[in-house]
């Protein structure tokens, strides 16, 4: 707002100095009560302001903002990253991503976003996005392959994912099929493939990313504190999300490489060597009812495969998983 930018000219302009609650009204030309609002609504986005008895407040530090500009710097890809776009807030990276696909974007062409309005996950889910804190993008990628092979797509980036984290914190998440990644039992990451295709062919995919890094607990609603966690909370550091976003653009780049030269089977190695359900029993949920039984692995096209007590094996290409305790 007009008053917003206002207030932090002042700030920009006073920069050693306190200003109080009073010379702030008056240089904006407000009450004492909105500038209080103000200040608040600052520290949410992440703003650190000192406020001191009599004195008043000065801003000791702006929050951390990932631009392009950050990303592109000493970014070691050759297509992964290499067109991107930054963004302070949108609905979601996905639909500006579809914008971007429309208009001929590149393979490797990168969307971010400080915070989603209405970020998504899988079957119409919400995905908690909160400014400044986590790293939501994605990725559009244009495989000459058929829409069969796109599930696969996931499991790369899941692999992807798990390696950038493991190079920045030295903690090794864990994978659930298809598409969440675990640290201590507790989502840190969630992936949503989604893809134009024609019959026989794929357009474009978009890979949609979500990583929750800075967040501490107290930042997520209530009823995702008992199964959302962040890198800060498990690493007990704040990490810079350039620097993991350009680690994960590398390993991704590498993956995908791979995939294409050589196929699924080098990734599917990667990718059971991470997960957690194989070998375990679980119970998967699809849209037409449950099959429990023992998860066997994936098939070279990333299908799940599950033993039911009778020794039937059922291939589940889309679910979710709960693991048995
Ligand atoms: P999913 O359907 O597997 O998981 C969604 C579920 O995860 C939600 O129903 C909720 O229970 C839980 N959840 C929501 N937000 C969070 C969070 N921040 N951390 C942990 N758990 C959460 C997973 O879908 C796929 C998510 C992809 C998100 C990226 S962000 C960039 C891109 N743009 C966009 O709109 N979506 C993708």
């Amino acid at each position: 707002s007009e008053l917003r930018k206002k207030l932090l000219d002042a700030f920009s302009n006073n920069q050693e100095e306190f200003l109080s609650g009073q010379a702030l009204a008056d240089l904006v030309g407000c009450s004492r009560t909105a500038v209080w609002k103000h200040i608040e609504e600052l520290r949410k986005e992440g703003f650190e302001l000192e406020a001191v008895r009599r004195k008043g407040y000065k801003i000791i530090k702006t929050p951390e903002r990932v631009t392009a500009d950050e990303i592109r710097l000493g970014l070691k890809t050759e297509f992964m990253g290499r067109h991107i776009h930054s963004e302070d807030v949108v609905d979601s990276t996905q639909k500006v991503a579809q914008r971007h696909v429309f208009e001929g974007a590149p393979e490797g062409t990168v969307l971010i976003a400080e915070e989603q309005l209405s970020g998504r996950g899988r079957m119409d889910r919400k995905w908690h996005s909160p400014k400044y804190t986590g790293i939501w993008m994605s990725v559009i990628l244009r495989p000459n392959l058929p829409p069969a092979k796109a599930p696969q797509l996931t499991l790369i980036t899941a692999v992807a994912v798990v390696q950038a984290i493991e190079e920045m914190t030295g903690l090794t998440p864990e994978i659930k099929w298809p598409n969440d990644i675990l640290l201590n039992g507790k989502k840190v990451t969630g992936i949503l493939t989604e893809m134009q295709a024609d019959a026989d062919r794929i357009q474009a995919i978009i890979i949609g990313i979500g990583i929750n890094v800075n967040q501490q607990e107290e930042d997520y609603p209530e009823e995702l504190q008992p199964i959302a966690t962040s890198l800060a909370i498990e690493y007990g550091k704040k990490l810079e999300r350039a620097e993991l976003i350009k680690v994960l653009l590398v390993k991704l780049e590498k993956l995908y490489s791979i995939y294409l030269d050589q196929g699924f089977y080098p990734i599917k190695l990667l990718w059971e060597s991470y997960a957690i359900s194989i070998g375990k029993n679980i119970t998967a949920r699809t849209i037409t009812g449950s099959i429990s039984g023992r998860a066997l692995g994936i098939t070279d096209d990333g299908v799940l495969m599950i033993e039911d007590s009778n020794g039937t094996i059922h291939h589940v290409y889309s679910a979710d998983i709960e693991l048995e305790k």
